[in-house]
């Protein structure tokens, strides 16, 4: 798509960064906040290389103001982080922990003083174990919790906090933990899978509800993982499959949530679950669209496959990040205007990065020039989108820190800025300061 210039996105355009509660937190055990599904999972053998968990992370609990200032040295304008439901309602429901809650106040407080804009997603899939021990997902009672647990927050927040999500990447908790049990609850169970599926959608519903109605002046949407879902072979079997995977993993959250129906396949295997009025429940037309994207994900058939497809690897020969995820920015722009189509909602990028497994070099710098290439070139990718005519209004990179990347643990590196785990010492990458030279430069750009 040729030439596209920088002044091709619009003049309040958000530059910003995220995070999440289990990944970067730690203080697991810390002022009263209750276990999660992933504290658990990770004592459990072989489901977290090296045995890693989240008990310490990055400490971000006791060390947010100093990640405040790596942030206000890049030069963001907005932060995106999750709260641990934990923290704040240990046991999930009932009654508030006042120590967990003061937390996220430091935290908010201390972003509105640096300029930066507080992004608050409600869930990044660290459910109280105490809710899981009730059935979590697989209970219809979890959309009543967590339509309290919103109001709860929104209460609290709602007179600082301007953007609230319900869910990010539904489909990844949902698929992983009850389609392929590479996430609590581990499990390998398609009509769990379905039923989590339309529960998720129904607590998403409510979360809407309790958010517009006790933060009405914020503005609400979700967090999508959307990705060209591609056929492993030329087969029309891996055809087949890689609608599928389509429909489970791009389709099953925002087509339910914004158009108000599940796609053909999903809607088959979900009609057990559905009452009477639930679409209607779910269906809310949020303010804006949350996309995260990689790379594309491959399918390929497989009958013996609980849910009738098997995930796939990308072609070999496919350019890769340091980690191996294929690196296509033509798919991302291409997606972005998919999403536009489709939707018709103001987008945020919520989620772009690479991963890769670093350490400093013997000056004790990193100088992540891969992925800086990938950046740079997802950005080009997302301006032709912005110039083919998608309404995409802000780009947050995935993340601020290294962190715990789940079922990888800490090996898979995606910050900006690094972390020495022994020391938690912070040291920006060469990517932090590529990152704030062009958030400065388009700021220019803007001002002109
Ligand atoms: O680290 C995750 C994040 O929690 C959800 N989206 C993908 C990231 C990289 O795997």
């Amino acid at each position: 798509m040729g030439d596209v210039n920088r002044s091709s996105l619009p003049r309040d355009f958000i530059w910003g960064v995220s995070t999440s509660s289990y990944q970067i937190e730690g203080a697991v055990q810390v002022d009263g906040r209750g276990p999660s599904v992933w504290d658990g999972y990770c004592r459990s053998p072989g489901h977290v290389a090296n045995g890693d968990t989240g008990d310490v992370a990055c400490d971000h609990y006791h060390r947010y103001q100093e990640d405040i200032a790596l942030m206000r040295d890049l030069g963001v304008g907005a932060y995106r982080f999750s709260i641990a439901w934990p923290r704040v309602l240990p046991t999930g429901r009932g009654q508030a922990n006042e120590a967990g809650l003061a937390f996220y106040d430091r935290l908010i407080d201390g972003l509105l003083a640096a300029n930066i804009e507080p992004w608050l997603c409600l869930y990044h899939w660290d459910l109280p174990q105490a809710l899981e021990d009730q059935g979590g997902w697989l209970n219809r009672d979890i959309v009543g919790w967590f339509g309290d647990y919103a109001q709860l927050i929104a209460t609290r927040f709602g007179d600082r906090v301007g953007r609230f999500a319900t869910f990010n990447e539904p489909s990844v908790f949902t698929l992983f933990g009850y389609g392929f049990a590479w996430h609590p609850p581990g499990a390998t169970d398609p009509a769990g899978l379905y039923k989590a599926t339309h529960y998720v959608n129904l607590a998403h519903g409510a979360g809407v509800d309790a958010l517009r109605a006790h933060a009405p002046s914020a503005l609400v949407g979700a967090i999508h993982n959307v990705q060209p879902a591609r056929a492993a072979g030329p087969t029309a079997a891996d055809e087949a499959a890689a609608v599928l995977l389509d429909e489970h993993w791009n389709k099953a959250f925002p087509e339910a949530q914004i158009l108000g129906h599940y796609p053909p396949a999903l809607a088959r295997a979900i009609e057990p679950y559905i009452q009477p009025g639930d679409l209607a429940r779910i269906c809310r037309q949020p303010d804006w669209f949350g996309v995260n994207h990689y790379s594309p994900v491959y399918a390929r058939a497989d009958a013996t496959a609980p849910l009738g497809f098997a995930w796939a690897d990308a072609p070999a020969d496919v350019p890769r990040s340091p980690i191996g995820w294929q690196m296509d920015p033509a798919a991302f722009r291409d997606t972005l205007i998919d999403v536009h189509r489709r939707y018709r909602l103001p987008i945020y990028v919520l989620e772009n990065g690479a991963g890769a497994v670093e350490k400093p070099d013997a000056a004790g710098a990193i100088e992540d020039h891969e992925r800086i290439g990938y950046l740079s070139t997802y950005t080009d990718a997302l301006r032709e989108a912005v110039v083919a005519g998608a309404d995409v209004r802000g780009y947050f990179v995935w993340s601020l820190l290294d962190n715990f990347e789940w079922g990888a643990g800490y090996a898979s590196r995606f910050g900006l800025v690094y972390v020495d785990y022994p020391t938690l010492r912070r040291i920006p990458k060469a990517s932090a300061r590529w990152y704030a030279q062009l958030i400065r430069s388009e700021r220019a750009g803007a001002a002109r």
